[in-house]
C-alpha cells in the first residue's frame, strides 16, 4: 500500500493569495449581476492586461465582458460585454449561456475558446481578435458535452493544439488533446489520462493556457472530488506535458497547489470552488494565477514559475 506523502511546512504554500482578494465582484460590473469569476486574462503585446470576465446576470445567463488593467491587479470593466452573433445557430447552441473564456495569443492573433451551454449540453466556441478590442465569431469547434477548451500558444508539429474536457458516460471527465490545421476542424485526439488522486477522482480539466518551460508545457488544471452530501470540491493542480507530444505527462504534482479554504472560495453561488481560466508569466518569473472563487468572485494568486515546475516533480 502506498504511503501518504508528507510535505514540510515550507513547501505548503507555493501559491500565495493576493491580500486584496477578491479583485473583482458583482459591484464592479456596470449592470446588475450576480457574480464575476472564472475569467481569462492575457498581457497584450503592448503590455496591457486584458481580462475576459465571466459575468453572471440576475437571471443566471452568462456574458463575456472585457476589463482592462495596467498592472494586472485592479481591473476596470469596459462599458459593454463582447457582442455575440445574433444568429439562430448561435442562439440554439448557447441560450444566453457562454462562459469560462480562455484567451491565447498565437502568431500575433488572440483566440478565445469558451463554453457554450444549451439544451444540447455544452460545446466549445471560438472568437478571434487582432487587438483584444474587436472580437469576431469564428464558429463552434466541438460536438456536445465538451468544455474547458484551451489552445496552446504555438503550433505543435505544424498544427494548432488544444486541451479540453469531454465528459464520459459515468459523469466523470478528464483531459484530452486534439490537433487542427485551421482551428475549426479538430482530430488526432488522445486522452491525457492519469490515475486519479483523492482530490481529483471525479473530474479534471485544463485551466490556464499552457506555459512553455524547459521541462515541458506547464498546465494549471482543475481537479474535482466529491465529499459527503454530494458536495463537489474544485482544486487546482499542476503538471508538465511533453513539449513535442503534449498527450504525454512528464511529471505531475501529487498534491493540489490551491484548494478552497477562504470564505470567498468556500461560499458563494456555489461552494468550495477555485477555478482558473488564465495565468500570466511575468519577465521576473512571477506567475499571476487568476481564478474564480465559489463561482462568485474573481481572485488573484501568485507563484514562482520554478516552484510550480518543481512541484510537478516533488509534491
Ligand atoms: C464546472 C464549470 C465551471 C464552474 C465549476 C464549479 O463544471 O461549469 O464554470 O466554476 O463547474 O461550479
Amino acid at each position: 500500500m502506498s504511503q501518504p506523502i508528507i510535505y514540510p511546512k515550507t513547501k505548503e504554500n507555493i501559491v500565495v493569495r493576493y491580500e486584496g482578494n477578491p479583485i473583482l465582484t458583482k459591484d464592479d460590473v456596470p449592470v446588475a449581476a450576480k457574480g464575476v469569476y472564472n475569467s481569462g486574462c492575457i498581457k497584450t503585446a503592448e503590455g496591457q492586461y486584458v481580462m475576459l470576465c465571466r459575468v453572471e446576470t440576475p437571471s443566471m445567463k452568462q456574458m463575456i465582458w472585457p476589463a482592462d488593467s495596467v498592472q494586472g491587479i485592479k481591473f476596470k470593466l469596459r462599458p459593454e460585454p463582447i457582442k455575440m452573433p445574433d444568429t439562430d445557430e448561435f442562439k440554439e447552441y448557447t441560450t444566453g449561456m457562454y462562459y469560462d473564456p480562455r484567451v491565447t495569443q498565437i502568431d500575433g492573433i488572440y483566440y478565445v475558446v469558451f463554453a457554450c451551454h444549451s439544451g444540447h449540453s455544452c460545446r466549445l466556441g471560438l472568437l478571434e481578435s487582432p487587438d483584444m478590442k474587436e472580437f469576431k465569431w469564428r464558429g463552434f469547434i466541438s460536438e456536445t458535452d465538451n468544455r474547458n477548451g484551451v489552445l496552446f500558444p504555438e503550433k505543435i508539429n505544424g498544427l494548432y493544439c488544444r486541451l479540453d474536457r469531454p465528459n464520459t458516460g459515468d459523469g466523470k471527465g478528464y483531459m484530452w488533446l486534439s490537433y487542427s490545421p485551421d482551428l475549426i476542424h479538430w482530430g488526432q485526439s488522445k486522452a491525457v489520462a492519469f490515475s486519479q488522486d483523492e482530490w481529483g477522482w471525479k473530474k479534471n480539466g485544463p485551466g490556464a493556457v499552457p506555459i512553455r518551460t524547459e521541462k515541458g508545457w506547464l498546465v494549471i488544471y482543475h481537479a474535482v472530488n466529491v465529499q459527503c452530501a454530494a458536495q463537489y470540491v474544485y482544486h487546482l493542480g499542476v503538471m508538465l506535458l511533453d513539449i513535442h507530444d503534449p498527450s504525454k505527462i512528464v511529471a505531475r504534482a501529487k498534491a493540489p497547489i490551491l484548494s478552497p479554504t477562504t470564505d470567498y472560495e468556500l461560499s458563494g453561488l456555489t461552494y468550495a470552488v477555485v477555478f482558473t481560466c488564465g495565468a500570466i508569466v511575468e519577465s521576473d518569473g512571477e506567475v499571476k494565477i487568476y481564478y474564480g472563487g465559489a463561482d462568485t468572485v474573481q481572485c488573484l494568486a501568485t507563484a514562482r514559475i520554478e516552484d510550480l515546475v518543481d512541484a510537478c516533480f516533488n509534491r
